[in-house]
């Protein structure tokens, strides 16, 4: 078999002081932290679309990278050595899970029922070669942003036909996410939402929206779908405004239209940034809601307002966004790197050192966060913070037994009240970085 990464070894934990750059300096899979091996706190994922596909080609220039794997781009036969170039690359790095879109898989064709045809074949393939390894899918999902036909749109879209069109392609992709194994299935809106009110129904369109969801939902149920349905949240980009434009505006939508029950939140980091948000706000405010389901981890860059998917390297972030993932107990998806090499960076070693990067900022924000909550001076300051609720009033206000009134008697016989208890956040940030940098 074609050896497709030759001047890559597998890649072994040597710890930090270790300078081999084909090393992981703090993702060690077996260590023990927090009660959990590594591994299973974070099971990482290989995004299909960036790894094996995106070549560097940007609004500027032509691609940088060469991902033929020896093959011609737009046949089966590539579609296949992508499959013998990605086994190989997640077994030298240790990595379990991969992502999907259907059209990642294989070149589309003009008849949908050939795309089906080459979905069909490709999964054959990708089950045969993973035989006996611990290899399968962490989420699948349709591409339904790329084609022309969705350029208003796919559960949006003003055409009934191409709605048809999506309903068909979120059926196969289900059937080979079912097939392939996959933990989840993803939808990311990228044309759901518009550029102008002069010319959308914002209603009609969210209601078709969650009627694609529901019935995307109803299928998966019938053909043994046992996984969560993912939405993930994005403000913007390639849409002007996206209906998902943060974990609040998804929770609600979902909510409203009752899929609350079967769907949970993917939250990408850089697109919490240009929501304006942290990364670790989009994780609370799943986690509060019960659905917290899966990461797609990569990093923007707060200089440029575009979805820049970097690999995650900064340590503040990773460290907090675990803490988040731990005190919630974890993830029922895993972490999938939906991040590029930059376009200079063109090899086939950049590719390994972009995982190694990516696994050891996650491994060491996991040890972090861990040794935050071991330390506690976080955890017992907010316990302090919201200590007045323990009184007898505060009891009354916290299980809704005291009326307007009531809190207003008692508020007018103090007269005025102490200022609360500082905030001290200065201090909890010197505790963070005396942890971090112990
Ligand atoms: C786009 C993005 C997608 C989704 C899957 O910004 O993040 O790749 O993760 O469609
Ligand atoms: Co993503």
């Amino acid at each position: 078999m074609t050896e497709f990464f030759k001047n890559v070894p597998e890649i072994k934990y040597e710890g930090p002081e270790s300078t081999n750059p084909f090393a992981f300096k703090y993702y060690n899979a077996e260590e023990v932290v927090a009660g959990k091996k590594m591994k299973e706190h974070l099971p990482f994922a290989m995004a299909w679309w960036h790894n094996l596909g995106a070549t560097g080609v940007d609004m500027f220039g032509m691609g940088t990278a060469d991902k033929s794997f020896g093959a011609t781009p737009g046949t089966m036969e590539h579609a296949k050595a992508k499959v013998d170039a990605g086994i190989e690359f997640m077994k030298k790095l240790g990595i379990e899970y991969y992502c999907f879109h259907d059209v990642d898989l294989v070149p589309e064709a003009d008849d949908i029922n050939e795309t089906n045809r080459r979905l069909d074949e490709i999964s054959d393939y990708i089950l045969e070669k993973t035989k006996g390894t611990n290899i399968k899918c962490l989420w699948g999902t349709a591409n339904m942003f790329g084609n022309p036909r969705y350029m208003n749109g796919a559960g949006s879209t003003s055409s009934a036909d191409v709605y048809c069109f999506a309903a068909a392609q979120v059926k196969k992709a289900l059937d080979i996410t079912v097939k392939l194994g996959g933990r989840g299935y993803v939808f990311w809106g990228g044309r759901e939402g518009y550029e102008t009110l002069l010319n959308t129904d914002v209603k009609f369109e969210q209601e078709n929206i969650a009627n694609l969801m529901r019935l995307a939902v109803e299928y998966g149920r019938s053909i043994g779908f046992t996984g969560d349905f993912y939405i993930e949240p994005k403000p913007k980009e390639p849409m002007k405004h996206q209906y998902d434009f943060d974990a609040a505006t998804a929770i609600g939508f979902l909510r409203q239209y009752g899929l609350d029950k079967d769907f949970k939140m993917n939250i990408e980091a850089n697109h919490a940034t240009l929501a304006g948000h942290t990364f670790e706000h989009e994780l609370r405010i799943s986690a509060i809601n019960g659905m917290l389901g899966s990461i797609d981890a990569n990093q923007g860059d707060m200089l440029l307002g575009w979805d820049t998917d970097e690999f995650p390297y900064d340590v503040y972030t990773a460290t907090n966004a675990m803490l988040e993932v731990l005190r919630a107990g974890g993830l029922t998806g895993g972490f999938n790197f939906d991040a590029k090499n930059r376009r200079p960076s063109n090899t086939p070693e950049d590719m390994f050192y972009a995982f190694i990067l990516g696994m050891d900022t996650f491994a060491l924000g996991l040890k972090k966060a861990a040794a935050i909550l071991e330390d506690g001076r976080l955890e017992e300051n907010l316990k302090k913070k919201y200590e007045s609720f323990n009184s007898e009033i505060g009891q009354k206000i916290r299980n809704h037994s005291a009326s307007l009134e009531e809190l207003s008697d008692y508020a007018c016989a103090m007269k005025k009240p102490e200022l609360p208890v500082s905030g001290r956040q200065e201090y909890l940030q010197s505790v963070v970085n005396s942890v971090l940098f112990k």
